[in-house]
């Protein structure tokens, strides 16, 4: 019997295309090439199955032109790359990287809300440009973390983990989210507070971006938004770029509304707007949030246990349209 066709979209870990390579034909990018739309919907065309990366748009024009096709499996919890309606219309499941990754978010997520609110990468470059001549009394003053009002906007499962994590801080958790936790969640999240988006972002002195990137959730942080933050406070991104309206953020962070923000994700990633660079009150950081070998190897795992379930006739995970499980024939 011939083994079903797959594309592996991205470079993976080797040892996982050899996983791979015991149910499927693959076909596979090592070289890690970027390929276009068009590009992708070729390859895909005569799939079975696909194993994508957030960078990897799959559009309803290339669902529609993917007739064999009977499964995406995302190397990522977020899946706003792909037309989910699309899929589920066409009968085929989708699926993502949902829990391995949480507390390696977690733990970047405060990585930047204190590399920000400390100043570690600014005072690090000007270390390094042979700036340090004396101590002073004021340099590189930045803001303090423990004890201060910590906002999450999103509170799924990472920004729950990020919550917990502020307890040895001393912080008071405030929350938004498209729902209210029950109490047990919010007791074991540092008994986080539900509170309104406005209420949240004029109280916070940190607030932190873990929501996911919808149409709805577009621009949640834009203008309006920033011009609500206290002038001391520090925005950190960690969800997705769009989430943010960059250009008005590079206009809050020059003007001092806000005081200093870092950044995970960008809009048009990996070409950010240029005028971030020339900012010395920001944190960028390539979207490396659950980039620990552990947790890329157990996300890589995991999108691969979805594909080999959904096209050997089980029931992925992770399956994120359930009316699809039954695969297609
Ligand atoms: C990376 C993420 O995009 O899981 C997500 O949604 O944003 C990150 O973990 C992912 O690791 C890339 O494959």
């Amino acid at each position: 019997m011939t083994k079903p066709g797959i594309l592996v979209t991205r470079a993976v870990f080797p040892d996982l295309l050899e996983r791979l390579s015991h149910y499927f034909e693959i076909e596979s990018n090592q070289e890690d090439r970027i390929f276009s739309e068009q590009e992708l919907a070729q390859k895909m065309r005569d799939k079975d199955g696909v194993y994508t990366t957030p960078s990897e748009r799959v559009s309803a024009q290339t669902i529609a032109a993917c007739p064999k096709l009977k499964a995406i499996c995302n190397m990522a919890v977020g899946y706003n790359n792909i037309d989910l309606d699309a899929a589920t219309k066409a009968g085929i499941m989708v699926t993502n990287t949902p829990d391995v990754l949480n507390e390696t978010t977690a733990d970047f997520g405060w990585a930047l809300l204190m590399a920000t609110a400390r100043r570690i990468t600014e005072s690090e470059h000007w270390l390094r440009a042979g700036k340090w001549e004396k101590w002073r009394y004021d340099v590189f003053l930045g803001a303090d973390v423990h004890g201060t009002t910590l906002g999450i906007i999103g509170m799924g499962r990472i920004g729950q983990a990020i919550a917990r994590r502020s307890t040895g801080f001393g912080m008071q958790v405030i929350y938004h989210n498209r729902s209210r936790l029950s109490e047990d969640l919010e007791r074991a999240a540092n008994h986080a507070r539900y509170v309104g988006k406005e209420d949240l972002l004029r109280n916070a002195d940190h607030v932190i971006l873990v929501l996911p990137y919808s149409a709805a959730s577009h621009h949640t942080i834009a203008a309006a938004e920033l011009a609500l933050m206290k002038p001391t406070a520090t925005l950190v991104n960690i969800a997705r770029g769009g989430i943010v309206d960059d250009v008005a953020l590079i206009a809050a962070l020059r003007s001092g509304k806000i005081a200093a923000a870092g950044l995970d994700v960008f809009e048009n990633e990996p070409k950010l707007h240029p005028d971030f660079l020339t900012l010395s009150n920001v944190v960028l950081t390539p979207h490396i949030a659950s980039a620990s070998e552990p947790t890329r190897r157990a996300m890589a795992n995991t999108a691969a246990n979805n594909l080999i379930a959904a096209l050997t006739g089980g029931r992925p995970a992770n399956l994120l349209n359930p009316e699809c499980g039954a695969a297609k024939a």
